[in-house]
């Protein structure tokens, strides 16, 4: 093989980052306890619990995409409150973000995407078998688990 001369590499634009669909997640509480979600699809993740959440939609901000996720998912009524620190990587092209939330008014029912809730306190964090993606972002929810 010929040595070729190693060339610069050619100038372009700065490439704008590669667009990431942005999931939005609620680690929602209510009297001391999260709410976690058993996903009824897809066939991949079904059975595995998650916290209730979904896509952000274009000109949406996390926030309103959060309290209208949480509305079509399980017809409560949330204030979200902080960004819980970190993103993971779902699917590629795919992030998870999440933001604790409360509960202002309703009782969680698995209308879309999952097949049951659980309210869990902190000890009982362990006894689902979450997502691997949600894991961290479940023990930094956990550790700002209100008191009762
Ligand atoms: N997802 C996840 N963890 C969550 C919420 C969602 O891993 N807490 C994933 C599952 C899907 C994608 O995000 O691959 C989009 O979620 P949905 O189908 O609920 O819109």
């Amino acid at each position: 093989m010929t040595e070729r001369p190693a060339q610069p590499a050619p100038l372009r634009p700065a490439a704008p980052r590669d667009p990431v669909v942005v999931v939005v997640a609620g680690a929602l509480y209510d009297r001391g306890r999260l709410l976690a979600a058993r996903r009824s699809a897809p066939v991949e993740l079904a059975g595995r619990w998650e916290l209730p959440g979904g896509k952000l939609e274009p000109g949406e901000s996390p926030e309103e995409a959060l309290i209208r996720e949480l509305r079509e998912e399980l017809g409560v009524e949330v204030e979200p409150g902080e960004r819980i620190p970190g993103e993971w990587p779902l699917k590629p092209g795919y992030v998870l973000r999440v933001w604790t939330a409360r509960l202002l008014s309703g009782e969680p029912r698995p209308l879309e995407d999952h097949d049951a809730l659980r309210w869990l306190s902190r000890s009982e964090l362990d006894s689902v078998d979450w997502l691997d993606q949600d894991r961290p972002a479940v023990a930094e929810a956990a550790r700002r688990l209100p008191a009762v």
